[in-house]
């Protein structure tokens, strides 16, 4: 029995080593490109390293014919394998890490289903890892692969706080469409709608963080200090809540206002605007909060 026990293991390990090596070699081509298909089904991220480089080993290798060294992805689903896992289980088990720490910071599966590449970001941010252990940081990705390396930033928008009610019982929202972006220039819409028409108001903006405080019988929603935009017209009828404020808050951040606007940096807005019929004369939007992209 121990004999059969150690035999057993002696033939485990053997089939361990030879399939660790085995990663190695160009037979990995077909094997593992057609498990991570079969994992993978819908995913355009090998048809753009294949259609791009040739071949699809620059999905997981450094050098495009394979080899023993490896793009942090591929190297995690080495890792896997060496640990005893099953091709399959190691490339599911590889999705909920972010190999390749891009900008966006997201998943592998993330990556794989917005047909980017898991194992590659943008710049030289990137690490080749070794058979022996041995790493090499701050490399290029290779440059042919198509479609992009990493998802779209999206600013990770989130509208917070509670609107006060205005005097014509409308409650105006606020919006941000398209991502903000510390060198867009353009592209990314603040909006307020439901506001009173043919009135007067304003974005305003916190780099310093949210508020819920009770505020001219609403609520102040973003944290003292705050930037006031311009001032800008609603529009629509007067006596309504046609009115609407639309801002670029691209164009804002360009303009160099607020040289805290830059990329990576947290911003919290609000709208104000007049309302005579309001005790305060004035209303409040709720508020939105987006963190800058590149
Ligand atoms: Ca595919
Ligand atoms: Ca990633
Ligand atoms: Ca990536």
């Amino acid at each position: 029995m121990k004999s059969f026990r150690r035999s057993m293991l002696t033939a485990t390990a053997t089939t361990l080593v030879v399939s660790v090596l085995a990663i190695g070699t160009a037979s990995a081509y077909s094997n593992y490109l057609n498990n991570w298909r079969t994992v993978n089904p819908t995913s355009t991220t090998d048809d753009n390293v294949i259609n791009g480089t040739g071949q699809s080993c620059a999905l997981c290798h450094f050098t495009t014919n394979g080899g023993k060294n490896w793009n942090a992805y591929g190297w995690k689903m080495r890792q896997n394998m060496a640990a005893g896992q099953s091709v399959n289980n190691a490339i599911i088990n590889a999705g909920p890490f972010d190999s390749d720490a891009d900008p966006t910071a997201s998943t592998n599966i993330t990556e794989i289903g917005a047909n980017t590449q898991p194992g590659w970001t943008t710049g030289p941010h990137n690490t080749e890892y070794f058979d022996n252990g041995n790493t090499t940081p701050n490399l290029n990705p290779p440059a042919t692969i198509l479609g992009s390396l990493d998802p779209a930033c999206s600013g990770s928008i989130v509208t917070y706080c509670t609107s006060k009610v205005n005097s014509l019982g409308c409650t105006p929202a606020i919006s941000m469409t398209g991502a903000p972006s510390a060198s867009a220039g353009t592209g990314c819409t603040l909006s307020t709608v439901n506001a009173i028409g043919n009135k007067n108001g304003l974005f305003f903006h916190s780099t310093s963080g949210p508020l819920g405080a009770p505020f001219h019988g609403g609520f102040l929603c973003v944290k003292a200090p705050t930037k006031r935009h311009a001032v800008l017209a609603s529009g629509g009828t007067g006596g309504t809540c046609s009115g609407t404020f639309t801002e670029d808050f691209n164009a804002y951040i360009a303009s160099g206002a607020d040289p805290a606007l830059v990329s990576g940096a947290q911003v919290w807005i609000q709208n104000w605007s007049r309302d005579p019929g309001s005790a305060s004369t004035d209303s409040l939007s709720d508020a939105v909060t987006a963190v800058l992209c590149p």
